[in-house]
């Protein structure tokens, strides 16, 4: 069921216990918007707690707050009168699921996510959840602190790739404006966001030496088997390196995350990488999307090429 942001904010000022959710392998929309959107509801008074059912890479660890975060540990319960579900629909949350049975509250800027049986506040223009969450404090009346804007600006940056993204419009400017207003240190966040240890880029290194082209240089992809990817944090970002081709249109990595789990992003300039996704099952944007695939590295490759030709 598809809400207005008013609704959602309503839904919030009746809740008092507040469980607060974000996607596994978070990235710094959903650290950032968790962190924002914690603050806020304490701020009126709640009880707000956020568990995420994954580890969060090194870099973001130096938002406001993240000592906060927690993982739920085996037949845990948290007792709550609203789950609060940001940057995804309820299916990538893992075992955050099982904490609780409140009531659902979704926001999201997903294009493939369509509120089937829960309440949800969508904007798909939104760069990043970080945008809506700036709208949901003013609707509120709550205001941004230093510290919530610096976990909202993370937000926003991240998922634009510090404003370059195509996802990049006035009204994200904007709202990064006020946010430097209210506090935000720009240098601060684009510092703690680039760090990478030795071990990160001799991993790069060792990504770039599985470059392939496909297409007609159309295509271009990276295939980082386990132990490869053991050697990151998070591989957020990688993908950048070659979607910067002058050629290629789609880009895309897979990374094996386990045996036989083989996880897939897609960049792209034109092609609409969310429908290849979606039939993949997974999900995401026109122009950053991506998937699981439960097979071998050489076979994810295969079908993903094949599907990503239907698409050229
Ligand atoms: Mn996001």
């Amino acid at each position: 069921m598809l809400i207005t942001l008013k609704e959602a904010a309503t839904r919030l000022q009746a809740a008092n216990r507040i469980l607060i959710t974000a996607h596994v392998q978070p990235d710094g929309d959903a650290i950032g918007s968790t962190l924002a959107t914690m603050q806020i509801l304490r701020a009126m008074g709640k009880t707000a707690e956020i568990f995420i059912d994954d580890s969060v890479r090194r870099n973001l660890q130096a938002l406001p707050h993240f000592e906060q975060i927690r993982r739920p540990a085996d037949g845990e319960h948290f007792d709550a009168d609203l789950l609060l579900v940001l940057d995804t629909s309820p299916d990538r949350i893992g075992n955050v699921r099982k904490l609780t049975d409140a009531p659902l509250l979704n926001v999201d800027h997903h294009v493939t996510n369509i509120g089937d049986g829960y309440a949800l506040y969508v904007e798909t223009k939104a760069a990043a959840t970080c945008e809506i969450i700036f709208k949901l404090a003013r609707e509120l009346g709550e205001a941004i602190t230093p510290a919530i804007a610096t976990c909202l600006y993370t937000g926003i940056a991240t998922d634009t790739g510090f404003f370059q993204f195509s996802n990049t419009r006035a009204d994200t400017l904007a709202i990064a404006s006020e946010l430097i207003t209210c506090g935000v240190s720009p240098h601060f966040i684009s510092e703690q966001m680039e760090k990478k240890t030795l071990a990160e880029v001799i991993g790069l290194r060792d990504a770039l030496n599985t470059l392939k082209i496909y297409y007609g240089n159309k295509v271009a992809g990276m295939t980082l088997d386990y132990a490869t990817v053991s050697k990151f944090d998070s591989t957020e970002g990688i993908i950048d390196e070659i979607r910067v081709i002058d050629t290629v249109d789609v880009a895309f990595l897979i990374s094996e995350r386990a045996p036989n789990v083989c996880r897939v992003s897609m960049r792209s300039k034109d092609v609409d990488v969310a429908k290849i996704a979606a039939r993949l099952g997974g999900g995401g944007h026109i122009r950053a999307a991506g998937c699981t695939l439960k097979t071998t590295l050489k076979d994810a490759e295969k079908i993903l090429v094949e599907a990503i030709g239907k698409a050229l």
